[in-house]
């Protein structure tokens, strides 16, 4: 029920949507800088966990972060040298959720949720060679903040098809970028290739002075890529996912760091 309107309609741009349809979530997630990253009817093999005892989950709708938007809200919100992105995705995306009738799931809650695998059920996006999915329109550059999981059945648009990137890249730039070859050895498969990603060597490389440029502008792997080139992180969104990217693996590293 909406709390303005004490009713199940909720005013926008001066007129009035229903709560708990697919464009009133959409709506109400780019109104708090997300964007929404598709949405499908889980089944049993989709691990996707149950609202409460004796009710499934019948949707589950993603959101996550596309160009510039999040993090510009996030910014006009919280004070990022302080504040937790983590905590701020869990009250702005679980306010949206209740609003609309659900309970939100998120990617960082341990034990973790597949959310790359609910990823390829909601929307076109494949795994690339480096571990991270990517979008044939935003390439590397974005990610997955929440999912809204609902009781009943939303209805949905089709998934849009669109080809995979990596497929027709041939010179695949990404995997030799690394300074320190973090992506040199793969495998694969005549479906795609996965790099095995060496965490340890990024991570000493990015705690020393030369590993300045991947901490500054962001994975330079990452960046090798030529795809979605427009929705590239800004050096101050990069440095940001880069310091509690290293922060997190110190502590998984048990280091005192
Ligand atoms: C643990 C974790 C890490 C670990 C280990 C990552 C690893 N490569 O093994 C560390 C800390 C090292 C890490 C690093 C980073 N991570 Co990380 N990580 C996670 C986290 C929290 C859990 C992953 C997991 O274990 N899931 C559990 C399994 C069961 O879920 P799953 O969906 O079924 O996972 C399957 C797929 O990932 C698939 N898969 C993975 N790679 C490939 C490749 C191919 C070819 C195929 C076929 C399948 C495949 O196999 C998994 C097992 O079935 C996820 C969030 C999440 N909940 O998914 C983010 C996540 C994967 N990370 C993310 C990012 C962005 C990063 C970093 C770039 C961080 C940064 N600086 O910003 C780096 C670099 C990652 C890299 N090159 O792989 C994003 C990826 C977004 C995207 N576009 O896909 C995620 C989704 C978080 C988010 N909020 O969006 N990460
Ligand atoms: S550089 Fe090529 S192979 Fe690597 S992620 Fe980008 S499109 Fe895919
Ligand atoms: S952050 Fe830098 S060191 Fe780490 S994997 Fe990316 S390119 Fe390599």
């Amino acid at each position: 029920m909406c709390p303005f309107l004490g009713s199940h309609w909720w005013t926008i741009f001066g007129g009035k949507m229903p709560l708990g349809t697919i464009a009133s979530i959409t709506v109400s997630l780019r109104e708090v800088g997300f964007t929404q990253r598709g949405a499908f009817y889980p089944s049993a093999d989709d691990d996707v966990p149950d609202i409460k005892n004796n009710e499934p989950t019948l949707t589950l709708v993603l959101a996550g972060n596309v160009g510039p938007a999040m993090w510009e809200r996030f910014t006009s919100e919280r004070d990022p040298t302080i504040d937790l992105l983590d905590e701020w995705s869990e009250d702005v995306i679980g306010k949206v959720a209740k609003l609309h009738g659900g309970k939100a799931f998120f990617p960082f809650h341990e034990p973790y949720l597949p959310f790359q695998r609910w990823a390829q059920r909601a929307q076109a996006c494949y795994a690339s060679p480096l571990g991270m999915f990517i979008h044939s329109d935003y390439g590397l550059w974005h990610g997955y903040r929440g999912a809204l999981a609902f009781p009943e059945k939303l209805q949905l648009p089709a998934v849009q098809n669109s080809p995979n990137p990596c497929i027709s890249c041939e010179m695949k730039p990404c995997l030799g970028a690394c300074p320190v070859g973090a992506f040199r050895t793969y495998e694969s498969d005549a479906a795609c290739i996965k790099a095995n990603y060496n965490v340890s060597a990024c991570v000493k490389h990015l705690g020393l002075p030369i590993g300045n440029d991947c901490m500054q502008l962001g994975c330079r792997a990452r960046r090798a890529c030529p795809e979605g080139i427009s929705a590239r992180y800004q050096p101050e969104q990069a440095n940001f996912h880069m310091r509690a990217f290293l922060r997190a693996s110190r502590i998984k590293e048990g280091s005192n760091i």
